[in-house]
């Protein structure tokens, strides 16, 4: 699932060099409003972005996506799902992020390696370090310029997201497993200066000045 915006032509976009921003949190935050005031922000600002996701991004991504939701995997040992997302995520730098980067576009990717640090480590009990091994083989370094973390609490998440049908193999976790995801998630937001956490709570127009509040700031810090 990736989606191209070019908007107003190459010719046209601000002298801002191309960064990757991406969208993270535990269930129910609300990633897609956020989502979508990021790249009309974007829009607004006359860049070319492209808007995607993971697991996911390219065809072979998409694939290890929908047998990683898929209720009727069963149980995926922790280290197999962990190398899943990874595969999933080599393909996508290579195919669609650094080109799309090297093109000048922006990168709006809804999840990324912090998912893993939150879910596979925080949820599934893995080794943080495990985790930084393979990210630095599969990745080599290569971090988001812009991190947004929403942050809500569990309770509120969950009840966002009650109503919405069948639910994918990580829905069906139990509350204290998105604990465990949320707790690891702001540990990472901790650690390095392009994590910025946003208050998921109150109304979606709440969230989203918030959400340009952030935007308007860090590229204000960073050019
Ligand atoms: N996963 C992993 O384990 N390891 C990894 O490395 C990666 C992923 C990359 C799929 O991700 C699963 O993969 C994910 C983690 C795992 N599993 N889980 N859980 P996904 O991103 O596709 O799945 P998701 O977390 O379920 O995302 P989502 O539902 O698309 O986004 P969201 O942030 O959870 O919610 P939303 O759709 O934006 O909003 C949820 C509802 O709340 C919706 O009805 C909205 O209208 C409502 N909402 C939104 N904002 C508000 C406010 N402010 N007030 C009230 N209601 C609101």
């Amino acid at each position: 699932m990736v989606d191209v915006f070019t908007v107003n032509g190459d010719n046209n976009l601000m002298e801002t060099s191309s960064r990757f921003i991406t969208i993270e949190g535990a269930e129910g935050v609300g990633k897609s409003t956020c989502i979508a005031v990021v790249e009309s922000w974007l829009e607004g600002q006359g860049l070319s972005y492209v808007s995607t996701r993971e697991p996911g991004g390219t065809p072979l991504g998409e694939k290890l996506r929908a047998l990683l939701l898929d209720p009727a995997s069963g149980t995926i040992d922790p280290l197999a799902e962990l190398m899943m997302m990874f595969a999933s995520r080599a393909q996508h730098v290579s195919e669609v992020i650094k080109p799309a980067l090297a093109l000048g576009q922006w990168v709006v990717c809804d999840r990324f390696t912090d998912s893993t640090y939150a879910y596979q480590g925080g949820g599934r009990g893995l080794s943080m370090e495990v985790i930084r091994q393979i990210e630095q083989v599969a990745l080599q370094g290569f971090t988001p310029d812009l991190t947004l973390v929403l942050d809500l609490p569990v309770d509120d998440g969950l009840e966002r997201v009650a109503n919405r049908g069948e639910r994918d193999r990580f829905e069906r976790e139990e509350r204290v497993f998105f604990e465990r995801v949320r707790n690891a998630f702001m540990q990472r937001a901790a650690w390095g200066d392009h994590y910025r956490v946003i208050d998921a709570s109150g109304t979606e127009k709440v969230v989203g000045s918030r959400v340009r509040r952030t935007l308007k700031e860090f590229l204000g810090s960073v050019d």
